[in-house]
């Protein structure tokens, strides 16, 4: 009820909606409309009362639930269905959950706050309430499950691309698909799969951005290799803007890559975004510790190092470190 409250708010577009009739119209009390509006403006939303003429809406909260973010929404499937989660241990578990039944293709879940938000290999991924975008798209792409890892560079372009276009951010990318800004931590991606012989069953795409946190909010060990937008700018930013944006970009990418799960179309964009390309790097897997210069990311998605002694490695998954003055950071 709260929700068709607010739909009734926006209606009038700036202008006060009677709070009679739209008891009349919802068939509840004049009273269970104030109750209502009273629960909206503790969600931070600015209500202005007119005796006589009715409510006015006048500013809406930094929300990303569905109502909120569609006015911003361009896309045609990406996030036409919203999960809009108030605070959940992690959007990729729940995202999990959902998709053992059918889903929409596209749906998203959206979280204000993540208390157990996970990066790869089990690591923690620090997710402050009200303060970043922490999201996980749902999707059932039509290719083989050896394609599915060339989704985390859909996802780290699309998402390179909205900091850029939205936020004027030089957002760069780290391969395979940290997002860094001035050698610092702004963004990453924990892609996952659930797959039988040649058949997905789904593939969730996390993404985690951090717009408006402050150094403290990081914690003291992450605070020395993450920034946010707001750290990098100086100014908050409107976190529904941007989501809006990283869905849009995705999407674009994603109808591309998904006709032939090919990324040959936008590897040049990809790599013109690259923060390691032609760089003296150290990489770290599971296996071995590379060092050599980074000359080129294939057509696979796997990142090509050249050696001191000139011949080539290519590599399909490693922490990457780029040499800088201090060392490898
Ligand atoms: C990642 O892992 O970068 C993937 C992060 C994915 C987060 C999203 S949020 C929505 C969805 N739901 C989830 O539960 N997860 C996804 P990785 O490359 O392993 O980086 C993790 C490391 O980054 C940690 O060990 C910290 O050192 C550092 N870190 C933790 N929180 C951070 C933050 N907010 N910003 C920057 N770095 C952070």
């Amino acid at each position: 009820m709260k929700n068709k409250i607010l739909e009734e708010l926006k209606a009038g577009k700036g202008q006060p909606v009677s709070g009679e009739e739209m008891s009349k119209r919802l068939g509840i009390s004049r009273t269970a409309v104030w109750k209502h509006i009273g629960k909206l403006r503790n969600e931070g939303y600015s209500i202005e009362s007119q005796t006589n003429s009715g409510y006015k809406l006048t500013g809406s909260p930094d929300v990303m639930s569905l109502s909120e973010l569609e006015p911003f929404l361009k896309t045609e499937f990406i996030g036409k269905n919203i999960i809009y989660l108030d605070s959940i241990d992690s959007t990729n578990i729940y995202a999990k959950k959902k998709a053992e039944d059918p889903f929409r293709e596209g749906t998203v879940v959206i979280a204000d706050e993540q208390t157990v938000g996970r990066g790869r290999l089990g690591r923690n991924w620090v997710s402050t309430k009200g303060k970043g975008i922490w999201m996980t798209i749902m999707l059932k792409p039509d290719i083989q499950p050896s394609d599915a890892p060339k989704l985390s560079i859909v996802a780290a372009l699309a998402v390179a691309n909205a900091l850029r276009s939205c936020c004027r951010v030089n957002a760069r990318i780290k391969w395979p698909n940290d997002i860094v800004t001035g050698g610092k931590k702004l963004s990453g991606i924990l892609t996952e799969m659930s797959a039988e012989a040649d058949e997905i069953k789904y593939v969730i795409i996390g993404i985690g951005i951090n717009v408006n946190m402050e150094a403290d909010d990081f914690g003291q060990e992450v605070s020395n290799i993450a920034t946010s937008i707001r750290i990098e700018k100086g100014i908050p930013v409107l976190r529904k803007t941007l989501a809006a944006s990283v869905l849009l970009e995705f999407e674009k990418i994603y109808k591309v890559f998904e006709k032939d799960a090919c990324i040959k179309d936008f590897l040049d964009d990809y790599k013109g975004r690259s923060a390691v390309l032609g760089k003296e790097i150290r990489l770290i897997n599971k296996k071995e510790e590379i060092t050599g210069r980074a000359v080129d990311i294939s057509e696979e998605g796997h990142l090509v190092i050249e050696l001191a002694d000139g011949s080539c490695r290519e590599v399909m998954s490693g922490e990457v470190s780029v040499r800088g003055l201090k060392g490898y950071i």
